[in-house]
C-alpha cells in the first residue's frame, strides 16, 4: 500500500511525486504531471443536506440512530443522490444490539482497482437528537465531495470509494464489519481511508489526524494555504471509524473540529470562538441541530476534503 502526492518544488519549479512506501520511507520520484485542482465545495449544498437530515430526524421520532427509521431514511436519502449521480452503490447489512444496521458503499466507476482511495463518515447519530454535527456534518461533506467528483467527471488514476457507516455510536460497528469482511487482497488494494466525524462544531477547532504522514501533510498543507493553523487531533485515537481501518494496517487520516473538550484561551486566540467553552456543547444532545454548526468550519473542512481526495487520487 502506498500513497503519493505531487509536491511542488519551489527550488526546481518542477512537480515531483513524493511517495511514501508502506514502510514509511519517502522518496522523490520522477516529475509528475501537475495535479488537477479540486473544485470548491459549495457549503450551501452541504447545509442543504444537513437540512434534509434534520427533516428526516423530525419525521422519524427525532433521531437518526442505529436500528431506527431515521437511520434508514438517512441512508435512502444519501443513496438516492449517489445513484442519480452515476455511482455504483451497495448496501451492506449487519446486526448490532439486536437491530439491523446498514453501511452504504459508493464506488465511482473507473480508476485502478488495485489502488483504492476511500473517504467516509458515520451516518448514524445518537438517539437523543438529530445528530447534525455528529455526524451529519461529515456525512454531508463526504456526500457533496462525491457529487462534486460526478459533476466534474473526474477520472483519477486511483479508484474512488465513498462510505457511510452504520452503528458508529455503538462502537464503530459498521466500519468494523466492513473491514472485517474484506479479503486480504481487497484490504491491500486500499491505499488510504479518510475519516470525517464532527467537522462543523459550533466553537470549532481545526484538528488533523496524525496517523499517516502523507495524508496528514496533505490536510495541513491545505489549511496552511488558506492561513488556518491546525493542531494534531488527540481526543479521538480509536474513537471513530478510522480506527477500524488503522487496525487492519490501512493508512488513515481525517479532520475533526472538536466535541466535549473545552477550547483554551490560546486556541481561541488563533481560531476565534469562545475560550472556556466546549468545541461542541451539544455533543450527543438534543440540541445537535442545524443551529449547532459553524458554517465557516464546515466550509473549510468540506473544501479540505475535496482537496485531499483530488490530491491523493491523481
Ligand atoms: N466518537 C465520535 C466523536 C469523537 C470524539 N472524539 C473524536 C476524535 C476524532 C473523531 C471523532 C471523535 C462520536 O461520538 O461519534
Ligand atoms: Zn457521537
Ligand atoms: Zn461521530
Amino acid at each position: 500500500m502506498k500513497l503519493s502526492v505531487s509536491v511542488r518544488s519551489a527550488a526546481a519549479g518542477a512537480v515531483a511525486t513524493l511517495t511514501l512506501l508502506a514502510g514509511g520511507t519517502a522518496s522523490a520520484g520522477a516529475a509528475a504531471a501537475p495535479t488537477a485542482a479540486a473544485p470548491d465545495i459549495p457549503v450551501a449544498n452541504v447545509k442543504a443536506h444537513l437540512s434534509q437530515l434534520q427533516s428526516i430526524a423530525a419525521a422519524n421520532g427525532g433521531n437518526r440512530a442505529h436500528g431506527r427509521p431515521g437511520y434508514q431514511a438517512s441512508l435512502t436519502y444519501v443513496k438516492n443522490k449517489l445513484d442519480a449521480a452515476g455511482f455504483t452503490t451497495r448496501v451492506q447489512q449487519f446486526t448490532a444490539s439486536g437491530r439491523t444496521g446498514y453501511n452504504l458503499i459508493a464506488d465511482w466507476p473507473g480508476g485502478d482497482p488495485g489502488h483504492v482511495l476511500m473517504a467516509g463518515a458515520h451516518l448514524d447519530g445518537v438517539s437523543s437528537g438529530p445528530g447534525i454535527n455528529d455526524n451529519g456534518s461529515g456525512s454531508a461533506a463526504v456526500l457533496e465531495t462525491a457529487l462534486a467528483v460526478a459533476r466534474a467527471g473526474y477520472q483519477p488514476s486511483s479508484h474512488l470509494r465513498f462510505a457511510w457507516w452504520g452503528a458508529e455510536e455503538l462502537g464503530l460497528v459498521g466500519s468494523r464489519y466492513y473491514v472485517g469482511r474484506l479479503s486480504s487482497a481487497d484490504r491491500s488494494r486500499i491505499d488510504g481511508y479518510l475519516n470525517f466525524d464532527m467537522i462543523g462544531s459550533p466553537n470549532p477547532g481545526y484538528f488533523v489526524y496524525d496517523d499517516d504522514p502523507v495524508i496528514e501533510k496533505t490536510f495541513k498543507d491545505y489549511f496552511a494555504g488558506i492561513g488556518v493553523p491546525t493542531e494534531i487531533e488527540t481526543e479521538g485515537d480509536g474513537r471513530s471509524d478510522h480506527a477500524s481501518f488503522k487496525n487492519a494496517g490501512i493508512p488513515v487520516g481525517g479532520l475533526f473540529t472538536g466535541a466535549s473538550r473545552t477550547k483554551t484561551a490560546a486556541q481561541a486566540a488563533k481560531w476565534g470562538g469562545t475560550a472556556g467553552r466546549a468545541f461542541d456543547r451539544c455533543y450527543h444532545s438534543s440540541c445537535d441541530t442545524t443551529a449547532n454548526i459553524d458554517d465557516t468550519a464546515l466550509n473549510r473542512n468540506s473544501d479540505a476534503i475535496a482537496h485531499t481526495v483530488w490530491e491523493l487520487s491523481q
